[in-house]
């Protein structure tokens, strides 16, 4: 009985893994992602990560810099 107990919160943690996927709302449908927006995504978005996400350093994130610094590991996927 405790196998089972403990195989099913395996099950329940791979399966959180699984949904743990960041999704980024462009809330104001610029094309770009804003500090705002991406906040409202990693609630622990500052403005310094932010800065590292901007690689060009326009003030707005685009799909590009967003999907290379989640590869980076600079913010979650
Ligand atoms: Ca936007
Ligand atoms: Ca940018």
């Amino acid at each position: 009985m405790k196998k089972f107990v403990l195989a099913l919160g395996a099950v329940a943690a791979f399966a959180a893994a699984a949904n743990a996927q960041t999704v980024v709302t462009d809330t104001d449908g610029n094309g770009t992602f804003s500090i705002e927006e991406l906040t409202a995504a990693y609630a622990d978005m500052t403005a310094e990560t932010f800065a590292a996400i901007d690689a060009n350093a326009d003030g707005e994130v685009d799909a590009d810099e967003l999907a290379a610094a989640q590869e980076a590991g600079t913010i979650a996927e």
